[in-house]
This record gives C-alpha cells, sequence and structure tokens, in this order.
C-alpha cells in the first residue's frame, strides 16, 4: 500500500478520535480538507453577520430616547464590532486572510444572516432586535461553545458572555414601552409582529433540507440542530413576550406541554429570496459595507506601515 496513503488513514483515525473524545481541534492539527472548508464557510458567515448586524442598530445611536440608552446602544454594538473581529481572527487560523473573507462578502459570495436585511423603522425594532435577534443568535452561540474547532469554540465562549447582556437590553426597551402609552404598546407589537418570522428564520431551513448538518453534527461543528435550536428559543421566548403582555404573531401557534410550543410554518420562500439578496434592504447593507471599507483603507495602510517599521 502507498505510504502517504497510510499515513493519511492514521491522520484521519487520529482526527476521528479527537472528535470521538471531545479533544479540540487546534489550527496545526491535521483535519480533512472538507472539514477545513465547512468551518471556512461557516465562521466567516458568521462573522460577516456581527458586522453587518451593527448597520440597523447604528441608524439609530443619534435618536436613542435618553442618554442612557444612548451609551448602552454604542456600547452594544461595539460588541458586535468586537465579536466580528474575534471570529474572522478564528477564521484566519484556517489559512485564509481576512482581505480574502471580506472581498468574498463583497463579491455576494459570501453569506450573512438573513434577519439584517430588514429595516429597524423605530425606536421599538431595536428593543426587538436586542431581544429578539440577539436572543436566538445566543441560543445558537451557548450550543457552539462546545464547538470542535478550538478558536471557533474560544470565541464563543467570550461571545456568549456579552452576548447575554445585549438580550436584556433589548428586552428592557420592550418591557419599558408596555408599560407605556397605548401608542407605545402598540409600536412594540408592532415591532415583534415584524421581527417575529426573521428572528425564526436565523436558525436556518428544517433539518430535512439543511445540506450541511450531516457533516456539520458528524464533525461536532454544530452540537445541535437548526429545528432543535429554534425551538429552544421559541420555548423561552414565549413566556417572555406573555409576561409583558405582547403576543407572538404566530395564529397556529399551539402549546404542547410545560413551556413547550409547535409554531406554524415559516415563509421559506421569503427566507431563499432574502438570501438570493432580495431583501428589503441587501443591496443598502452591502453598499454601505462597500463603502466604510473603501473609506477607511488608509487607515489599514497606516497600521500596516507603522507595524512594518516598528518590527525593522
Ligand atoms: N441567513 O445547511 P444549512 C448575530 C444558508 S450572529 C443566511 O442549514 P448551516 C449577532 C447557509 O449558510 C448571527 N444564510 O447551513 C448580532 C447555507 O448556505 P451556503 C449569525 C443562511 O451552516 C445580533 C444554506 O443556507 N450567527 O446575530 C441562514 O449548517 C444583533 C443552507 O443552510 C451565525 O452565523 C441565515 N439565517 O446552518 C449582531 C451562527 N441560515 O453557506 C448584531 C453560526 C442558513 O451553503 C446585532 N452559524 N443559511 O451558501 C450557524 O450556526 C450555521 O451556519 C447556520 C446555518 C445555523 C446559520
Amino acid at each position: 500500500m502507498n505510504e502517504t496513503l497510510v499515513n493519511q488513514d492514521e491522520l484521519l483515525k487520529e482526527f476521528e478520535e479527537k472528535i470521538e473524545n471531545e479533544i479540540k481541534i487546534e489550527p496545526r492539527d491535521w483535519m480533512p480538507e472538507e472539514y477545513r472548508q465547512h468551518l471556512i464557510r461557516q465562521i466567516s458567515q458568521h462573522a460577516h453577520s456581527e458586522v453587518i448586524g451593527m448597520q440597523p442598530e447604528g441608524n439609530w445611536i443619534s435618536r436613542a430616547p435618553s442618554l442612557r440608552a444612548k451609551k448602552i446602544l454604542l456600547a452594544k454594538i461595539q460588541d458586535e464590532g468586537g465579536h466580528g473581529l474575534y471570529l474572522y481572527s478564528a477564521a484566519e487560523t484556517l489559512g485564509v486572510s481576512r482581505d480574502q473573507f471580506i472581498q468574498w462578502l463583497h463579491e455576494g459570495k459570501a453569506k450573512y444572516a438573513s434577519v439584517f436585511n430588514y429595516p429597524a423603522l423605530n425606536w421599538a425594532d431595536i428593543g426587538a432586535i436586542g431581544w429578539l435577534v440577539d436572543g436566538a443568535a445566543i441560543t445558537n452561540q451557548v450550543s457552539l461553545q462546545r464547538t470542535s474547532y478550538g478558536p471557533y469554540s474560544r470565541a464563543m465562549v467570550r461571545i456568549c458572555k456579552e452576548e447575554s447582556f445585549h438580550q436584556r437590553q433589548g428586552y428592557e426597551i420592550m418591557w419599558k414601552m408596555m408599560e407605556g402609552t397605548k401608542e407605545q404598546q402598540q409600536m412594540a407589537q408592532d415591532a415583534l409582529n415584524r421581527w417575529w418570522w426573521p428572528a425564526l428564520m436565523m436558525f436556518g431551513p428544517h433539518d430535512s433540507d439543511s445540506p450541511h448538518t450531516s457533516n456539520a453534527m458528524k464533525w461536532k461543528i454544530k452540537r445541535e440542530s437548526n429545528d432543535r435550536l429554534r425551538e429552544k428559543f421559541i420555548n423561552k421566548t414565549i413566556p417572555q413576550a406573555e409576561l409583558i403582555g405582547l403576543k407572538v404573531p404566530d395564529p397556529a401557534l399551539v402549546k404542547i406541554g410545560e413551556d413547550q410550543y409547535q409554531h406554524g410554518d415559516i415563509d421559506w420562500t421569503e427566507f431563499w429570496e432574502v438570501i438570493k439578496g432580495n431583501g428589503p434592504c441587501n443591496q443598502q447593507r452591502l453598499e454601505h459595507h462597500i463603502k466604510a471599507h473603501n473609506n477607511g483603507s488608509w487607515v489599514r495602510e497606516c497600521a500596516n506601515e507603522y507595524h512594518i517599521k516598528s518590527n525593522k
């Protein structure tokens, strides 16, 4: 038998044993090329989501209703930028440069979470984003803390600590609005009506329609499936809505047990249309990112120059 083939078999066996025994795969470890490509796709798309996700909320910093609300929102959005940086760094350990990731985003070759292609129309939307979008993100990310790739897993641990504050700041906004005037209560309900379904879509297609789930579960990249995570999110969010007098906009929703619900049909046509680039804000989000990236080129050039000089 060919020596390289034997060697490959041994390496694969060692890799599979590590996965089996919950030992993290680290950047310098041997890994199957498909595993590496899977991670490059998922971690970079995750990073893009964090950074593009700053846009809907960023629009509201200058219009926050109080200094306290402005400070909290500013800190939260900065955190999202930081999450993008940890994740780009984790993805770079797989052998692709940050410039390449950004180029794939700008060329439309890399995705980011579909939810960020919806507009934030008023202050209640900032509450709904924190409560629902961060709430969905954290449900997924808590599970990803146990992902098999070391740098991704460690980034998730830190991100989860910050994300739980984000979820609470959003819920606090909704809560305050529900204690306010009739008009404020209607605004909160309207924001929930518009963000509920896009938040459920964040978990991705049903397991039966998810091409990546089988490998992701085999390699323990994903620890729970799209549908299982969506279910967990729904079960914890509905009681939160009811507590402050909000109604989830799903006429087919049924309670099937203690804090257990079955949801109605998700509009997958809308989901795939948004992913294809036809959502309300896809073009705006990408154009804004490209413009900001180009405007910042002089900062990158200066930083590189400084780095080269200080290392001489
Ligand atoms: N949006 O086979 P699957 C945040 C694509 S962070 C767009 O199920 P997979 C923080 C998928 O990429 C939110 N595309 O794929 C924040 C694939 O296409 P591809 C981001 C989606 O990877 C809050 C195709 O559909 N979190 O919000 C979506 O096994 C507030 C088939 O799908 C993460 O990225 C979608 N929703 O499962 C920031 C978590 N769903 O790549 C600011 C990490 C699916 O073949 C403000 N990622 N697609 O062209 C994951 O857990 C997984 O990648 C999933 C998708 C669950 C997103």
